[in-house]
């Protein structure tokens, strides 16, 4: 069985992901905040992965990574440098320190979120990142392709849409990302043979989808869900939004500010840390 590191752990997307992928991997998981609950197949390490320190410790011995740890919506400067671009970087220099080969990143549908919402996108488009948050995935991205090229790690980027058991807007009917579709997606980039570098859609296979996700599908990928299913009882719901957020496919990231009271940047650097937040 493989032993299969996941960082930012016990955020919302790591909580779906140590629940669908219990019983094929070893998970060794890792976050700042202390983790309640963990199963018999599971072990924890504290870290902070804005020390390299950590970032070797956690790294070592693991047959992949799934890094999700970061700041994951936008925000201040501050906070998105210390945990998705400096906490990005350790993870994936630590890894090629202590020879692990394989990184799964769950990059973000705001790495293109400046794509408009009548264009259809594939793995292959210039990114169009929406705010700080999609400039670091972007990052992400571009760190994971030098890391392939230059020491032959296999890089699996996944530019995901929204995780959450069922879709919560009408922008979300287009990326929405079902859990079981999530752990589906990601097993392939664990288990599949001879990646390089690839990037694929983090998306269920959404009648109202944005994404030519052809890449992810000739790689094995066959979604279960649909947010059509939803779609009815959401549009009943919805409020008209801001205009010039709904042009684009990032929606609301692409007119947000950053935080304007001078006190906030502080805060939020400290509040930020390595967790996942919603
Ligand atoms: C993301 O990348 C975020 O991590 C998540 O919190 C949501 O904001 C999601 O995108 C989204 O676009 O709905």
């Amino acid at each position: 069985m493989k032993t299969v590191l996941i960082t930012g752990a016990t955020g919302d997307v790591g909580s779906h992901l140590r629940r669908e992928l219990a019983s094929k991997y070893r998970l060794r998981l890792s976050d700042r905040r202390s983790l309640e609950g963990k199963t018999k197949n599971e072990i924890f390490m504290k870290a902070d992965i804005s020390k390299m320190s950590d970032a070797l410790r956690i790294t070592k011995g693991v047959d992949a990574i799934i890094h999700l740890g970061g700041y994951s919506v936008e925000g201040g400067w501050g906070a998105i440098l210390q945990a998705n671009i400096i906490g990005c970087y350790n993870v994936f220099e630590a890894a090629r320190r202590n020879g692990v080969k394989r990184i799964i990143f769950p990059t973000s549908n705001h790495a293109v979120g400046f794509y408009r919402r009548d264009r259809t996108i594939d793995h292959k488009v210039y990114p169009k990142p929406d705010s700080r948050y999609g400039v670091s995935k972007v990052f992400g991205e571009a760190l994971g392709s030098l890391y392939a090229d230059k020491y032959g790690m296999e890089m699996f980027m996944v530019r995901i849409g929204n995780v959450h058991p069922f879709p919560l807007d009408k922008r979300r009917l287009s990326i929405w990302f079902s859990p079981r579709d999530l752990a589906q997606l990601i097993s392939i980039g664990i288990d599949h043979p001879g990646i390089k570098f690839e990037i694929v859609y983090g998306v269920s296979g959404n009648k109202r989808s944005w994404y030519d996700n052809s890449n992810a599908v000739r790689l094995g990928y066959q979604p279960q869900d649909d947010a059509e299913a939803f779609a009815e009882e959401v549009l009943k719901k919805e409020k008209p939004g801001d205009p010039v957020a709904e042009l684009h496919q990032g929606g609301i990231f692409t007119v947000a500010e950053e935080v304007p009271n001078p006190a906030a940047p502080k805060k939020a650097a400290r509040k930020a840390g390595m967790r996942k937040k919603k």
